[in-house]
């Protein structure tokens, strides 16, 4: 177990407060690190020295900075399964699942390096003769990332590569639940070569630590994902410094199965999307809806199959389960079971399990719930293991439900008819769809975000994971010598 300080400038030096918190193992409560309860000077330190980095790390050609990158990658290759296991003790997630998580960083880190070699911009001819005309594509400065804990590493990763490759300069905060394997992330970006000052990471709550970050104006661009309050509170602080944000919140992802699908398949699918992660993920899917004809065939199966499902030691390859990431997570989605159990019917699970090694950690069963649309339970965010089903039908119907809902960040549809498949395409209003697929697992390369609720716009990953950390310069270099005055012409 380790004491850690904060990082600054390249350095671990202490907080200015002596306050510490625990980071534990929510299998068996075992204490893993602690870190400071970091404060607003702590963060003004951190961001000093970020402004000083910056000019230097700017000017660093973009491939060298590349570079750096790819060595994190392969560092994080050569011991990928030691940190698989340390994602898997301090957030809960089964084994194969933290290893995944890191492979996503790892991933990420590799496509975005080549983006050194890239961040392009446009060229275009002028309207005038002798003009050249071109986009180039610049750091913003300091940058803020805060991120939450269900993804310790891919989702830290995603920013920090980003805003590092585009030459930004950062200070970080990990979520309080999971800041051990962002502190590995930081030795492990020191030890593939990134300057002093470049990467700056402080430990500490929302409302000291995050909120400094949101609210001093040196900090230039803000990239959160985590909930909707809090993703609210940013947006709406860092507005009133006209600071650029970009907030990454929930999902109440729907599965459709239409009565020609695959069943086996969509069952596969839907019990990955519905429990991996213990249903912890923004992607994670929370409803499946079902063609009335295939209703009752669908839901014998996903009842026998959730039986053989096993909740235990997430370290163990046998366990399909693993923890909630923690004693609050466990009671808001056991209060939401409760709502479940008054409007809805259970007909699987909703129980929390205790006895034996269960009474270490925070476990709860995988449960599902038949409900009709509109029920709290089948509109809200359970973050959790619990899965709505509601029954349709009709394919119009199915849209309906899905799309009734102030989320819209992942939706899946079962049909073997290639018709329906794009009209689902087409229908669902959701920044990611897959056709026979499960709703979570979207690769890195390509865009990441939602409409309505989940987000503000933006894209993380893929080509436009380098939009929120540039900034888009015109140019227009004149070669006629001579002054040449645009918009201003003799009409025709
Ligand atoms: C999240 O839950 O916030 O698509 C991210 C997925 C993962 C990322 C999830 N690649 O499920």
């Amino acid at each position: 177990m380790k004491d850690y300080d904060i990082y600054i400038d390249g350095k671990w030096v202490k907080s200015a407060s002596d306050r510490r918190f625990e980071t534990r193992n929510p299998y068996n409560g075992e204490v893993l690190a602690t870190f400071p309860q970091g404060t607003r000077e702590d963060v003004q330190r951190a961001i000093d020295c970020a402004e000083k980095a910056f000019p230097a790390w700017r000017k660093t050609p973009a491939p060298k900075r590349g570079e750096i990158l790819l060595r994190a990658a392969q560092i994080m290759r050569a011991r990928k399964q030691e940190l698989g296991e340390m994602v898997t003790k301090e957030m809960g997630k089964v084994i194969a699942e933290g290893k995944g998580d890191v492979q996503e960083a790892i991933d990420f880190l590799e496509y975005i390096s080549g983006e050194g070699r890239r961040l392009l911009g446009e060229t275009t001819p002028s309207e005038l003769p002798n003009k050249f005309c071109m986009t180039v594509r610049q750091p913003i400065g300091v940058v803020g990332c805060i991120t939450p804990w269900n993804f310790p590493t891919a989702i830290p990763i995603w920013k920090i590569g980003a805003a590092l490759i585009a030459g930004n300069t950062i200070v970080f905060k990990p979520a309080s639940l999971t800041p051990l394997c962002v502190a590995v992330l930081v030795e492990i970006l020191e030890e593939a070569g990134l300057p002093p000052g470049v990467l700056n990471f402080v430990t500490g709550g929302g409302g000291t630590v995050g909120m400094e970050i949101v609210e001093n104006p040196r900090v230039k661009a803000i990239s959160f994902t985590g909930g909707v309050p809090a993703g609210r509170e940013i947006y709406m602080t860092a507005a009133q410094h006209l600071k650029p944000v970009e907030v990454e919140l929930g999902g109440k992802n729907p599965v459709i199965v239409m009565d020609d699908a695959n069943l086996d398949l969509a069952l596969e699918g839907v019990l990955f999307g519905a429990f991996g992660t213990a249903g912890q993920r923004c992607t994670a899917t929370s409803r499946l809806i079902l063609h009335e004809n295939i209703y009752n065939a669908m839901m014998d199966r996903l009842i026998a199959r959730t039986e053989t499902f096993t909740v235990g030691n997430p370290l163990d390859p046998q366990i399909s389960m693993g923890p909630v990431a923690d004693q609050n997570q466990l009671e808001s989605i056991m209060n939401y079971i409760q709502i479940g159990k008054q409007e809805a019917n259970l007909v699987y699970g909703g129980q929390q399990l205790t006895g034996g090694e269960y009474d270490r950690g925070c476990f709860i069963q995988p449960t599902i719930f038949e409900t009709s649309h509109g029920t709290r339970i089948s509109k809200e965010e359970i973050f959790g293991p619990v899965l709505s089903v509601i029954k349709v039908g009709s394919y119009e119907e199915a849209i309906e439900v899905a799309n009734d809902i102030e989320y819209g960040l992942s939706s899946a549809i079962y049909t073997r008819d290639v018709n329906l498949a794009f009209r689902a395409v087409d229908d669902l209003e959701t920044g990611i769809t897959y056709i026979n697929a499960p709703t979570i697992g979207a690769e890195v390369h390509l865009p990441f975000g939602g409409v309505k609720n989940t987000g503000n716009g933006g894209r993380e990953a893929g080509t436009t994971a380098i939009d929120e950390f540039t900034e888009i310069k015109t140019v227009f270099v004149d070669y006629s010598n001579r002054l040449q005055k645009a918009q201003i012409v003799d009409e025709l």
